[in-house]
């Protein structure tokens, strides 16, 4: 079948079907973290206790749209993959939270103990910081949390507004045996990461200088701030300290979530970041190009790891998701390290999420045609894994990189699946109607810049729907591949209504929601396509079914 034909609208008039009825199932993900009902939003005080992993996070027990008031809800799991969903952890109780449990961070104290520091809004609608400790250490489940008598601990610093400080990060120890803290905030238009000292995690002092700022990026949310090691994928404690490490800032503000790799000099409590810090240019490094915000990271001291979880919010209306009666996902846990360059992380799904693969079908050395497309079959196509490396074309025959091109995401606007060059694009149709009019395109184009490979890795969803209503964002990043590189990978989970998409490797991920009008049919179709000029040589594909998590 020829491309031209199914990339492009057959030109029937298709009514919206906007009002027809939103079933509470639709779109509902089989393998990513979520309660059966309800509002979430950030993944809160991730951590690993006596064999049990535990993710709290912000949640409305009242209903599936955000609300005034927000709990942690607390799940636990064993594999990060099986989920029990216990009893909400914090709610308001007292005049320091009476108006909700906002996000927050566990910290692990010597003799193993998790403490949580979370953001309470106050009977004045003020943002302060309180502690919460298990009610007993011996319960690997932790189900119990005892708020601290003496909460709040922290409360808004002068010149900054009640409602712009919040979001304590995981407390790291000097070598000087002090603990700091960050919180997120704003202060005269500058987003900000406030440090706080403290001896006994109890009594915080301000230092007079933020670890970081960014200049009118709005308020910094959900700030993060971890060490990473130079060379090796294993990760490192908060506390870590010594050579061969880098730091990460993470920052979340205007809808994404920005970091920056750099040094710590923990004598001036400060972060010096290699390159640009964050500025929210379309330039700066972002862990995910789609959505994915308010993320959070945590130590696995169980597999020496960092892994991290990112809020995956809806495409869908607010009228739809309470027709649906839940709304948001959480991400699937991703391993995170520092890449070979140590100019990027890389960031790939915990390797345990392998074991939902079911029914594989595998494809090698198969060529596509410039124009062409190929069905993958015989796996369950609205809920599957694939994996599959592209050869890069000869530096000769790729397009000329334009230095202007500044904005991945404007330019995947452009230079969409339908846009052919020499080199691309090439890649996956997912949540795809039978006759295409519904479709989802995860692709690269491949460019030259000095004799140097950079692919433009583009998530489209601008036909993933015929329904209005729906927000349909294109997504888009730039992946500079190394001189040795001879393919280029692509990973995809896709998940009903959620497809999490990770490049060359985890060098780029991109992560979409899509309501198709034809999940009601459940007639899903995937595809591989290029519709370049140039012919591809597919090296290897593996796909397979995921089976539904328990729990969920
Ligand atoms: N969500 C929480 C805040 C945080 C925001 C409230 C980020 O603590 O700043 O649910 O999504």
């Amino acid at each position: 079948m020829y491309l031209s034909c199914v990339l492009h609208s057959k030109g029937k008039h298709v009514h919206d079907t906007s009002d027809r009825i939103v079933k509470k199932q639709q779109g509902k993900p089989s393998f990513h973290l979520r309660p059966p009902h309800n509002w979430l939003n950030d993944p809160n005080g991730p951590v690993y206790y006596k064999g049990v992993y535990h993710l709290f996070y912000q949640y409305n027990p009242y209903g599936s749209v955000f609300n005034k008031t927000i709990v942690w809800a607390h799940s636990v799991s064993r594999d990060l993959v099986n989920w029990i969903h216990l009893n909400n952890a914090l709610v308001p109780t007292a005049p320091f939270d009476i108006n909700s449990c906002w996000s927050g961070s566990t910290t692990i104290i010597p003799g193993n103990k998790p403490v949580v520091l979370y953001t309470g809004i106050d009977n004045k609608n003020q943002q302060v910081q309180n502690l919460a400790t298990p009610r007993n250490l011996s319960d690997p489940f932790l189900k119990e949390w005892v708020k601290y008598s003496g909460n709040p601990l922290i409360t808004p610093p002068k010149g900054v507004k009640p409602d712009n400080f919040r979001d304590p990060t995981t407390a790291w120890k000097g070598r000087d045996g002090i603990w700091r803290v960050v919180v997120g905030g704003l202060i005269n238009n500058l987003g900000v990461a406030f440090l706080y000292r403290s001896k006994d995690f109890v009594h915080w002092i301000l230092h007079d200088d933020p670890l970081y700022f960014g200049i009118n990026t709005g308020i910094w949310e959900c700030p993060d701030f971890y060490p990473v090691s130079v060379n090796s994928r294993l990760g490192v404690e908060n506390s870590a300290n010594g050579k061969n490490l880098k730091y990460v800032l993470k920052a979340s503000f205007e809808a994404h979530d920005y970091y920056a790799i750099g040094s710590y000099d923990s004598a001036k409590e400060k972060f010096m970041p290699d390159n640009k810090g964050l500025s929210g240019s379309s330039l700066d490094l972002r862990y995910d190009y789609g959505k994915f915000y308010a993320s959070k990271s945590f130590y696995d001291s169980l597999k020496k790891r960092r892994i991290l979880w990112g809020w995956i919010n809806e495409s869908d209306s607010s009228v739809d998701d309470i027709k649906k009666g839940w709304a948001g996902i959480q991400s699937i846990p991703r391993q995170v390290y520092l890449s070979n360059t140590g100019r990027q992380l890389i960031q790939w799904p915990v390797k345990e999420i392998e074991k939902l693969r079911a029914k594989h079908v595998t494809y090698s050395g198969k060529k596509l045609k410039p124009k062409s497309i190929f069905e993958v079959t015989g796996i369950t196509t609205s809920q599957f894994d694939i994996e599959l490396s592209f050869k890069l074309p000869s530096i000769e025959e790729a397009e000329v990189f334009d230095p202007k091109w500044d904005d991945p995401q404007v330019l995947c606007s452009t230079k969409t699946a339908r846009v052919s060059s020499r080199a691309g694009p090439f890649g996956l149709l997912v949540m795809a109607s039978q006759d295409l009019t519904e479709q989802t395109a995860v692709f690269f184009h491949v460019f030259k810049d000095n004799q140097q490979f950079v692919v433009l890795m583009c998530s489209d969803q601008s036909r993933s729907s015929l329904r209005q209503g729906i927000d349909k964002t294109t997504y888009g990043a730039f992946i500079r591949m190394d001189n040795e590189d001879e393919v280029i990978s692509l990973k995809s989970l896709v998940d009903h209504s959620v497809i999490e998409s990770f490049g060359a490797e985890g060098r780029a991920c991109i992560t979409a929601r899509v309501y198709p009008r034809f999940l009601e049919k459940k007639d899903t179709h995937v595809y591989v396509f290029n519709n370049g000029s140039g012919g591809i040589a597919i090296e290897t594909l593996d796909a397979w079914s995921m089976k539904k998590t328990k729990n969920n």
